[in-house]
């Protein structure tokens, strides 16, 4: 399956999951799935059948609130059983809210706690060069998460030890749960910003799977850790959820469900 056909079904999957438990966060999810979409299909190495194999890369979803992508993409590819979102967010699953690791292969670490998940990449990171492993890590932040001081740490951290095995992806929605990040609080010129720490980066549309694409393979050859700023949009893929931070925490139901499920549909049928 290419990169835009998995992100499609993953975000038909993620409906049903959201519609199906009343959970929340269907913007979040939605705004992150190209970025998941790509990295699975063309750029991590990982095998399904032996989850902790050794030299798998690495991928934390620090923004853990949108967990139902994260694990439809899982069962999508093989990691588990199709089935097993129907108990998403249900009493006695597996499968949390927050993305959760018990017992769920595929998923390295739970998150939930904005700010925590990318400083056990970094330590994760450091541990695999350490370790002389060639395996590379990836952890994804929601934009509303790089207000936390965690965050700039794990900034600091990862240029003192020159960790070019590790990838920070900074879903840039604009939005976090309570507002626009500019009234919450404001991060102005992140790319700037994160240089100026000594890292590269690069600023692209995080929901063009080309444009991913090329970040992802993009060689800086400096020792340096990347930064990838995928400007997104929240809620993409259904109209009346995009850019609607409604969407952070309403569940889509009845008519709202509906039109979600035929948009995606006609989506389908477009291709
Ligand atoms: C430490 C912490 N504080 C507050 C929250 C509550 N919370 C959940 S999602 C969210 C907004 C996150 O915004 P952002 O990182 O931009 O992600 P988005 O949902 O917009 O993709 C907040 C504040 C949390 N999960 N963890």
């Amino acid at each position: 399956m290419n990169s835009q056909k998995l992100a499609l079904q993953v975000r038909k999957d993620v409906l049903e999951m959201i519609h199906r438990s009343h959970a929340s966060h269907i913007g979040s999810a939605f705004s992150v799935i190209d970025i998941l979409a790509v990295l699975y299909t063309y750029i991590l190495k990982y095998d399904t059948t032996n989850f902790k194999w050794k030299d798998r890369d690495r991928l934390i979803l620090s923004k853990g609130h949108a967990g139902s992508a994260l694990y439809a993409i899982l069962a999508e590819i093989g990691f588990f059983n199709k089935s097993e979102l129907d108990t998403y967010y249900m009493n006695g699953s597996k499968l949390s809210g927050h993305i959760s690791h018990k017992n769920v292969p595929g998923v390295e670490f739970s998150t939930g706690s904005l700010g925590h998940g990318v400083c056990v990449a970094t330590g994760i990171a450091l541990a695999l060069k350490k370790n002389q492993n060639k395996a590379r890590v990836f952890a994804i932040v929601g934009d509303g998460e790089t207000n936390e001081g965690s965050f700039w740490e794990t900034i600091l951290l990862a240029n003192q030890y020159n960790l070019d095995n590790f990838f920070i992806i900074i879903d840039r929605n604009h939005m976090q749960a309570m507002g626009d990040i500019s009234q919450v609080l404001e991060t102005g010129n992140l790319d700037e910003k994160i240089k100026s720490f000594g890292w590269n980066t690069l600023t692209i549309n995080g929901n063009d799977h080309k444009e991913l694409l090329a970040a992802f393979k993009t060689n800086f050859c400096n020792c340096k850790p990347t930064c990838i700023i995928a400007n997104t949009i929240k809620g993409k893929g259904v109209s009346f959820m995009e850019n609607q931070l409604l969407w952070h925490y309403r569940d889509p139901q009845g008519e709202f469900y509906e039109k979600a499920k035929n948009e995606l549909e006609c989506l389908d049928n477009a291709k």
